[in-house]
């Protein structure tokens, strides 16, 4: 506390702070409006389902996910947001870049980049991406948000956000020329009217000069950013004018700033929503129930027998489960062979997965290793973050020089890998040709499945070896915990193996505890808080509640006791161990380190590996329980050697900050330890822990990369630089860069790095000339140092084709016709409008409404526009004909019926209207005004929508500002 304390007290670098303070963050003007367009979509849906949908009275994540029925998606939307707000927070590393933070008046490349962001990120929603589009929004989120600290929208005295900075065809209004005088000197410390009064008067949008220069770069007479390190408002005009701070050069306006800031934020997700629709929109942000069913299959000659496994669960899991709260969110599917391997095939609809599944043939393969890791990679990167995937193959890969790679790809997204490995059991022999024959003969040695031991062991999965007649029991084994919501309260990995007695603690939100061991020979004896005891192969006793023993796997399922178990291990063989259970309360923890060049001691997410031997900050945040508090958090030794504790600072929204002394080179996992004091019956509040899945390790080497850019055009080459530093020793560091899409990269092999130094290098990608837009690249960078201590960055880049369709969609009114009476449900009214993306227009794709309950119809005319009507009563006078086109471009047009005292009908002709984005309204108020004079009866205002939580919103905004002071 003292610490954050402090930091508040330096002056910050540039645009809304980072860190947590009085002031308005970043992070918290992101937060707040991802939360409030998550319930806009969230309705929309429910509204669209004919389900029913309640605002919550207080807005925080969990009464989002409620109102969204969706509160098992806590973790997956945490890591949503929180890949959003550090990429956001990221943005001030390139605190020198004029067009990330509107400085300099550079509002044409900083809308430039907002509105190419946009472009790139929607292509990338709609071919079903999960990183990319949350990393660009982050980006341009940060910039989107900069303008109203940094210009002077707000001294203008707007107190909404300029809608047209996220519009392609609109202008955002008359810039300063490079000449125009816009700033006078500030009184002493006072600033409060240091912008021109003719500026303001004539809006015109002028923004704050930010230098470090000791030499004066500032046009003449033009305004500063001003404070602390802005060393040009030390020059004529003298002082600034960002609202970055309530301590800030205009300060007084920050509050303003930062709420409007808010709308502009949700203004760009409802865009976004938009045009990807209500549940893609969802889907990206994690508030979908359910999780991905992620397979990735060897379908080479000898693999018939696993395959047709597969089939058959997918066929059983399918059947249970659509149409249940468990069906699976996305389906995704990642076949490997030898030499080739993918694509990978990811859907929702359940069918379309069952015959991507039934198509596949098994076939060649060659000698007996195959592309399992390709395979592997292209699954990291294409599943949602946090997935669990499932790879079946009966041979060892002969892609091990992955293994670095896969292995940061599970750091980096925390998916789980399950892996699948089967045999022949002897009896049978493959009939076909005779390279089965001779495949079939073989079984993977112990050394050759180590690499799947590792890395279910990195990612907290399991490598489960059964012969083909086995997997069938032992897929469904594995599969019918882990596709729901489950947490792990313990896990433990002992190679060698040892006995050892292991203690967990059960608190009362837990259900369906299971077992998971992996290992041979191993025998054990639980005993419950009560004191009852059971042995592991017993059949007798009452703990044990169902297993199944298939292969080298064991699945215990337990009763629920609440209190303090004991597992007594006993064996001399290599095992591990994991203790699953369903509940809701989960953590969600990041390492954090200092922003470079900040002065303010902002701390931004790390990114990979932490350093080793050094201090370290984490963040962790409680899930699933408003009254549960963390009491420890431990970074525990994956080999069972040994632990550091953290020292525990608490935040507000159930965050918390976490000290820790040196940090090792030892994989390890993060426990926490907390009361619930959920249970009012209960004199003492309940213990609980948990487990991070994902274990990691510290290193001495840090690789990153000031890559900006992150759009490529086919054909087209990027080069990326980036560092490598080392604070161990120094020589000849291995240079590794892959990328999941077999795209071609130059790098160098090696790089020199000198002891406590760094060196920089360059990776060249080159996307051929074919390669479709939205196609997402991940590209890992990796440094090895001659000891063997790897570190990495990766990149999610995206495959764009310049965008040509610069124009929305446009509404023509074909008529308009309504006689409303008092009595509103006695009278109804109708509209009806063609749509259309005009000729050189990428073309209509969809076409909905929002708000109204009516009758919506959309047909399509012979020249391929659209033509929307819609009728409703009268009660439901309001309707937003919504257009997307092929690119994304969102047009939309109100209509609005008054109901009149005497009833009126209106005339019908037709007007040319051209849509306005979602929330523009500079043409539609002039719409407005031609059709009002048509008619008194209706209008095409656009509406504040029924049932809005603004106010609750504001007050929501209220609320962080007095927890924060
Ligand atoms: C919340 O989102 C809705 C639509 O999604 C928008 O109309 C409203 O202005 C937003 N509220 C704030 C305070 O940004
Ligand atoms: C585990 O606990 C039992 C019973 O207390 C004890 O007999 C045994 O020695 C312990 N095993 C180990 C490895 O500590
Ligand atoms: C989990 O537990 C619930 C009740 O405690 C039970 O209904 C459900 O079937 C269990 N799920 C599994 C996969 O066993
Ligand atoms: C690491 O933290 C300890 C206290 O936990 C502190 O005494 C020490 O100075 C810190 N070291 C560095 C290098 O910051
Ligand atoms: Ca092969
Ligand atoms: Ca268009």
């Amino acid at each position: 506390m003292l610490l954050l304390l402090l930091l508040s007290l330096f002056p910050r670098v540039i645009g809304f702070k980072i860190i947590r303070s009085s002031s308005f963050s970043h992070q918290e003007i992101t937060e707040i409006a991802i939360l409030n367009v998550t319930l806009h979509a969230c309705r929309a849906v429910a509204e669209a389902e004919g389900s029913s949908f309640a605002f919550p009275a207080s807005i925080t994540s969990r009464s989002v996910l409620a109102a969204c029925s969706a509160r098992e998606s806590a973790k997956d939307f945490e890591r949503s947001k929180s890949i959003i707000k550090r990429t956001n927070a990221f943005m001030d590393a390139f605190f020198l870049s004029t067009r990330r933070h509107f400085d300099n008046e550079n509002f044409v490349e900083g809308k430039r980049l907002i509105t190419d962001g946009l472009d790139a990120l929607k292509e990338s929603i709609k071919k079903g991406n999960f990183v990319f589009p949350k990393l660009k929004l982050g980006e341009i989120l940060h910039t989107l948000q900069d303008f109203f600290s940094h210009s002077n929208w707000i001294e203008m005295g707007n107190d909404k956000p300029n809608s047209n900075l996220i519009s392609k065809e609109d202008s955002i209004g008359t810039i300063a020329d490079i000449g125009r005088q816009t700033c006078r000197n500030c009184v002493g410390n006072d600033c409060s009217n240091n912008i021109l009064e003719d500026i303001l008067r004539e809006r015109i949008l002028t923004s704050g000069y930010f230098s470090l220069s000791p030499f004066n770069s500032k046009p003449k007479g033009k305004c500063s950013h001003g404070d602390v390190p802005d060393v040009s408002a030390l020059f004529e005009p003298k002082g600034g004018i960002n609202k970055d701070t309530f301590e800030s050069s205009h300060g007084a306006l920050h509050g303003r700033a930062a709420s409007v800031a808010v709308m502009a934020t949700s203004e760009l997700l409802d865009d976004v929503r938009n045009a990807a629709g209500d549940k893609e929109f969802l889907r990206m942000l994690g508030v979908i129930p359910g999780k991905a069913l992620c397979f990735v299959i060897d379908t080479t000659g000898s693999m018939g027998d696993d395959i047709e496994a597969v089939r058959m669960v997918t066929a059983e899991i399918i059947n249970r489960r659509v149409g249940t709260k468990n069906e699976p969110s996305v389906y995704i599917l990642v076949p490997f062979n030898d030499p080739g391997f993918g694509p990978l095939m990811r859907t929702t609809n359940a069918d379309e997965f069952k015959r991507a599944i039934n198509a596949l043939r098994p076939f060649g393969g060659g000698d007996f290793p195959e592309m399992a890791l390709h395979g592997l990679q292209l699954a990291l990167t294409g599943a949602p973050p946090g997935s669990e995937i499932y790879l079946f193959t009966d041979a060892s890969a002969k892609d091990v020089h992955l293994l670095s790679t896969v292995t940061a790809l599970i750091e980096r997204t925390e998916s789980v890998v399950y892996f699948l490995i089967t045999s022949f059991s002897g009896f049978r022999r493959r009939r076909s040709n005779a390279l089965d024959q001779q495949r079939s003969a073989l079984r993977l040695t112990d050394a050759q499945s180590q690499v799947y031991k590792d890395l279910a062991v990195a990612s907290g999965g399991q490598a489960v070896e059964v012969t083909k007649a086995q997997l069938l029991e032992a897929t469904n084994s594995v599969l019918e915990i882990s596709l729901t919501t489950v947490v792990t309260l313990l896990q433990v990995v002992r190679d060698p193996g040892k006995s050892e007695n292991f203690t967990f603690t059960v608190d009362e939100t837990v259900t369906n505890l299971t077992i998971y061991i992996t290992g041979t020979n191993e025998d054990f004896t639980l005993v419950s808080p009560s004191g009852e005891k059971q042995e592991g192969a017993a059949t007798n006793g009452s703990l044990i509640t169902s297993r199944v023993f298939v292969g080298n796997l064991r699945t215990v399922m337990l009763k629920t006791e609440v209190g303090q178990w004991e597992l007594r291990m006993r064996t001399a063989n290599a095992f591990s161990m994991k203790i699953t259970a369903q509940t809701p309360i989960d953590f969600f923890s990041s390492f954090l380190q200092p922003l470079e060049g900040s002065s303010d001691g902002s701390l931004i997410a790390v990114e990979n590996r932490p350093t080793a031997g050094a201090n370290a900050t984490m963040s962790v945040i409680l899930l699933g329980s408003d009254t549960a508090n963390l009491t420890e958090v431990s970074l525990v030794y994956l080999s069972g050697s040994g632990q550091i504790n953290g020292t525990i600072a608490s935040q507000e929204n159930g965050e918390y900050l976490v000290h820790f002394g040196p940090i090792p080179s030892e994989q390890f996992t993060v426990v926490v330890k907390g009361q619930s004091s959920s249970s009012l019956t209960r004199s003492t509040p309940a213990t609980f822990q948990r487990q991070s899945t994902t274990s990691v390790k510290a290193s001495a080497v840090a690789v990153t990369t000031g890559e900006e850019n992150t759009v490529i055009e086919p054909g087209a080459t990027l080069s990326v630089n980036f560092t490598v530093s080392t604070n161990g020793s120094g020589g000849a560091f291995t240079i590794r860069a892959t990328n999941d899409r077999g795209f071609s990269a130059a790098f160098p092999g090696t790089l020199q790095v000198p002891s406590g130094n760094s060196t920089v290098g360059t990776v060249q990608l080159t996307v051929p000339s074919d390669s479709e837009s939205g196609t997402e690249v991940t590209l890992t960078i990796e440094a090895e140092s001659p000891g063997g201590d790897v570190n990495y960055v990766v990149l999610s880049l995206t495959v764009q084709k310049k965008v040509t369709d610069l124009n929305r969609p446009v509404c023509e009114r074909l008529s308009l016709q309504g006689n409303c009476s008092d009595v509103c449900s006695n009278s109804s009214w109708q509209v009806s409008v063609r749509l259309s993306d005009g000729v050189n227009g990428t073309g209509i794709e969809r076409v909905f409404h929002r708000q109204g309950n009516g009758t919506f119809n959309t047909s399509l005319t012979a020249d391929n526009d659209t033509i929307a009507t819609y009728e409703a009563s009268c009660c439901s006078p309001t309707v937003e004909i919504v257009a997307v086109d092929a690119v994304g471009n969102v047009g939309s047009c109100t209509f609005t019926v008054r109901v009149a005292s005497s009833p009126a009908t209106t005339t019908a002709a037709p007007t040319n209207t051209t849509m306005t984005s979602a929330t523009t309204n500079t043409t539609m108020t002039t719409t407005t005004t031609s059709m009002t004079t048509t008619t008194t009866v209706i209008s095409t205002t656009s509406m504040a929508p029924k049932g809005t939580p603004s106010s609750l919103l504001c007050a929501a905004i209220a609320l962080f500002a007095l927890q924060l002071k």
